[in-house]
């Protein structure tokens, strides 16, 4: 008879689960076995972190679409998913997590390792089940898959060491519980608005004289539509940063991305656009919106409670991206009038010439922009670009330009360090073959650095590029900008980020001047295997968004005087682009 992990490893496979990404301890024993018994049906990818089998599902699940599983141990185990699974809720990812509990009958007793997980995971969890027996199993496991799905949420089954061993038992089934009434798959129907509501989005958007679209996560895979909603509404297409590869990143359609790592023409369009139409994105700083009542807008998603979530929408179309794309297209309009967008790809141009400039500085220490270009230059078409949080998350964002074909992942909405490494793990079971990129800071990639490891074991065409300032850089200009106070606590003990990847049995680049870029890459991406490049990089290059409010400006120049480095930082605002954004010279 098969016991309670021998059914949850079968409707996993039923489900179609072909990883599940984890760390073995003594309150998943059973679930272990069940998993080697079945190891031609279902991989177990094993990690050195719980946290980063947590990311690892959530951004597998962005991958692929597919539920993303992570299993961990009772007590610490469990307990280090947390933040992992945090980044599926708010980014949406079906995630079905498991977790071991301690023996039935010592719960809740201050036993080793007693940690309630059911209820520790009660926010973070659509669906969150304490799994009783074998029969029960049967129940929960399908309907654990199914929720995460339909949902887009995650789903947690916790189960006692001892129950996961029960096997089946006959009379041992409650009368009401008639055994197989589960379906081991599900169905999943295509919504679409409704006819009046997509003539009430045609009405505002025909109307519209200067229309701006937003672009997320949710028009992946609706490209051709967007470029064909653009087109006819004359409007530039500003890319949330999970929208990143919706379009080639040099598109004559788009401006780039928006807010604090955004581009100056995305803010002008948004700032003076009298429609906006949202495409499949909840971006959320609500800030880098049109202004309430300046703009009239249309949104798109999927998901119906998401409609208007930042900004107040007149019409709001649950649906399929592209379908809806592909319903509103035929309606619209042909604008005339193309100022408003030709005026954003003149901005466009403007900003990029910008960008190449600090891209091109031979200063040492080496600027972070210029050595980010240089490794993005090398990403090949079909390449999958994974950052960090950070400093590191801007760069990646302004200075790569992806072309057709790349895939791009992030903790979105979490914006949580130690993401990237997880991520580009992820996207190395998720899509096979393909070369996978990732740009970190010092700070996020040392949380995990032990998860290198994990992508030596499993051989992943991997290159890391770690930009090493030796500080949480992001954090040194927002206690700046927002505050007016200085740095506090962001320097970082330094770490030999080459010899850390050689230690681990990967290889390691180390590169600090300019004159040194070409050939570092040039030999880190003809290395097989996972490669890591630390660039020692100025840890004076401020973040800055692409124009600072006056109030940034204002406290910035307050907390100067008393932040260490102020004469570099001063050297650096007064040179471009820095000294556009200040406020202080002309794009
Ligand atoms: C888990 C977590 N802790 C703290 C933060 C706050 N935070 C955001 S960016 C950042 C600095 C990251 O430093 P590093 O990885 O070195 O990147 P850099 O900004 O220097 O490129 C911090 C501390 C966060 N986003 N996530
Ligand atoms: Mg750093």
């Amino acid at each position: 008879m098969p016991n309670t992990a021998d059914i949850l490893v079968d409707t996993l496979i039923a489900w179609d689960v072909e990883f599940v990404f984890g760390l073995p301890g003594d309150g998943i024993n059973a679930i272990m076995e069940a998993l080697r018994q079945r190891r031609d049906k279902i991989r177990f990818i094993q990690v050195r972190h719980e946290e980063s089998a947590a990311f690892m599902a959530s951004a597998y699940a962005k991958w692929t679409g597919k539920l993303g599983v992570c299993l961990a141990t009772s007590g610490p185990g469990g307990a280090h998913f947390l933040a992992g699974l945090y980044d599926a809720k708010l980014d949406q990812a079906p995630v079905v997590a498991i977790t071991g509990m301690q023996f039935h009958d010592l719960l809740e007793t201050f036993t080793q390792q007693d940690v309630n997980l059911e209820r520790a995971f009660e926010d973070v969890a659509h669906f969150n089940a304490h799994v009783t027996g074998p029969e029960h199993m049967e129940n929960l496991a399908s309907l654990a898959c199914r929720s995460a799905l339909a949902r887009r949420r995650v789903a947690h089954l916790a189960v006692a060491s001892d129950v996961q061993e029960q096997p089946l038992r006959p009379g041992m089934r409650s009368k009401r519980n008639r055994p197989r009434h589960e379906p081991s798959r599900w169905f999943e129907g295509r919504r679409i608005p409704s006819h009046e509501e997509i003539e009430h989005a045609v009405e505002i958007l025909n109307a519209g004289e200067k229309v701006a679209i937003l672009a997320g996560r949710g028009a992946l895979g609706a490209a051709t539509e967007l470029q064909g909603a653009a087109n006819l509404l004359g409007a530039p297409i500003i890319k949330a940063l999970l929208g990143k590869a919706v379009l080639p990143d040099d598109h004559p359609l788009t401006v780039g991305g928006i807010g604090l790592l955004g581009t100056l023409p995305a803010q002008e369009a948004m700032e003076q656009c009298d429609t906006l139409l949202i495409v499949g994105s909840t971006f959320p700083y609500i800030e880098y919106y049109p202004k309430p009542g300046q703009a009239r807008a249309v949104q798109i998603d999927i998901d119906a409670q998401r409609i208007g979530l930042r900004y107040s929408v007149e019409a709001g179309l649950v649906g399929d991206a592209r379908d809806t794309l592909r319903l509103l297209n035929p309606r619209l309009n042909r604008k005339s009038d193309r100022s408003f967008l030709q005026n954003a790809q003149a901005g466009m141009r403007r900003w990029r010439d910008m960008m190449r400039q600090s891209e091109a500085s031979d200063a040492v220490p080496l600027k972070p922009q210029r050595i980010t270009r240089a490794f993005g230059e090398r990403l090949p078409a079909n390449a999958i670009l994974t950052t960090d949080s950070g400093q590191n998350t801007e760069l990646a964002a302004r200075h790569i330009d992806l072309k057709d074909g790349a895939d791009f992942g992030v903790s979105g909405a979490l914006a949580s360090m130690a993401c990237g490494l997880p991520y580009a793990i992820a996207a190395g079971f998720a899509f096979p073959g393909r070369p996978i990129f990732s740009v970190v800071g010092d700070g996020g990639f040392a949380m995990q650095l032990g998860e290198f490891s994990t992508a030596v074991r499993y051989r992943l065409p991997l290159k890391v590029l770690v930009l090493k300032n030796n500080m949480l850089n992001q954090i040194v200009w927002e206690q700046m900008m927002f505050m007016g106070n200085p740095q506090f606590g962001c320097e970082l003990q330094p770490i030999d980020f080459a010899m850390a990847a050689e230690a681990m049995g990967g290889i390691g680049y180390s590169v600090s001047r300019p004159d040194e870029i070409d050939a570092v890459l040039d030999a880190a991406f003809v290395a097989e295997g996972p490669v890591v490049i630390e660039a020692v990089v100025d840890p004076y290059e401020p973040m800055m968004p692409p124009r600072m409010p006056a109030e940034f400006a204002e406290n910035f120049r307050k907390a100067l005087p008393e932040t260490p480095g102020r004469e570099r930082i001063a050297e650096n605002i007064a040179k471009e682009p820095l000294k556009t954004m200040m406020g202080t010279g002309k794009p």
